[in-house]
This record gives structure tokens, sequence and C-alpha cells, in this order.
């Protein structure tokens, strides 16, 4: 089961200036923030609110740390703007299995790491109606570092 929105991925040029505008205009503060050099970017979590699955939900900013990223080809092609959405499951190795029986395509064998220590995998967009979507498990509370 699909139990929230986990996040919604913001690609930007400048992750410090980005942060700055969702502070100063919003009031949301960074819960979070790291390099995941294997998906190529930078990014800063803020959390907007918890959730009833003991979850929570977040704006993910994304800055590319390199020129062949995905998120640097999308913002390339694009301009900045939303690049995904991700939704929370207690299951995301079932989840995808699921979906992929349904003719999804599931860019990925294996989840991978995410955000926070969570498991995380995509559904191409071209599968799913022109939005790149994300399913996401968090790491259980006491092994993530925030
Ligand atoms: C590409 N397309 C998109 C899209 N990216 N459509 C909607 N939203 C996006 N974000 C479209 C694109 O316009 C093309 O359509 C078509 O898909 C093929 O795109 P492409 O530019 O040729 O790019 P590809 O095929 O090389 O790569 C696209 C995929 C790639 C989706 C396969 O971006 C990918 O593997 N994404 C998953 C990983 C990722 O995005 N990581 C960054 C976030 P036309 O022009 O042919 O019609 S990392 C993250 O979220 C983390 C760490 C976390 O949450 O914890
Ligand atoms: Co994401």
């Amino acid at each position: 089961m699909l139990t929230r929105i986990d996040h919604i991925g913001i690609a930007c040029f400048d992750l410090d200036r980005t942060v700055e505008f969702y502070r100063a205009t919003y009031g949301f503060e960074v819960f979070h923030s790291e390099v995941n050099e294997e998906q190529g970017v930078r990014e800063a979590m803020l959390k907007i609110n918890d959730t009833s699955d003991g979850g929570a939900s977040y704006l993910q900013l994304l800055e590319p740390t390199r020129e062949d990223s995905t998120v640097a080809k999308w913002l390339a092609k694009n301009g900045e703007g939303v690049h995904h959405i991700a939704f929370g499951t207690a299951d995301v190795d079932a989840e995808s299995a699921g979906i992929k029986e349904k003719g999804v395509r599931v860019l990925y064998e294996e989840p991978r790491r995410g955000s926070m220590g969570s498991r995380i995998t995509f559904l191409h967009p071209k599968d799913c109606h022109g939005v790149l979507t994300e399913l996401v498990t968090s790491a259980p509370v006491e092994s993530s570092e925030h």
C-alpha cells in the first residue's frame, strides 16, 4: 500500500538560493541535507507535515553535482521545476513488484539508497502519464541520521 506523499522533488540550479527562497517565503526550514553521489544530487529535505502512517511529507530540493546526472540533463531541457513525486510505503520491494506486473517499467532491479537512508526506486515517466514517480521506504527511525 502507498500511504503518503513522501516528497515532491524540485530541481534547481542553486540549492542554497532555493533553500533561502523556501525559508524566506514560507518559513520552511531544512530538516536534512546530503549529497547522493550515485544519483548525482545535492539535496535538502524540508519537512512539511507528519503523516498518519508514522512518516512525513517533504519537499526535496535537488541540485545536480555533475553534468551527466539525470537532474542536470532534466534542468538543461526544462529549466527549474517539479522533477518527480514520491509515494511512501512500508514495503518498496512488494509495491514495485506489484506495479511492474501491471506493465509499468520499474527502473531499478533492486531499490537503491535514497535520502536519510531510505530505499527507493523509480517508475518510468512515460508509463506514468508524464510523471517521474518514486517509491520510498523510510529507514527505521533508529538508523536514520538527521
Ligand atoms: C525525463 N523525462 C521526464 C523526466 N525525465 N518526464 C517527466 N519527468 C521527468 N523527471 C522524459 C523526457 O522528457 C523524455 O521524453 C523521456 O522521458 C526520456 O528522457 P531523457 O531526457 O532521454 O532521459 P533518460 O531516458 O536518459 O532518463 C530518464 C529517466 C531518468 C526517467 C530514465 O531520469 C532516471 O533514471 N530517473 C530516475 C533517477 C533520478 O531521477 N534521480 C534524481 C533524483 P521525450 O522528450 O522523449 O518525450 S534522486 C532522489 O529523488 C533521491 C536520492 C531521493 O528521493 O532520495
Ligand atoms: Co526523490
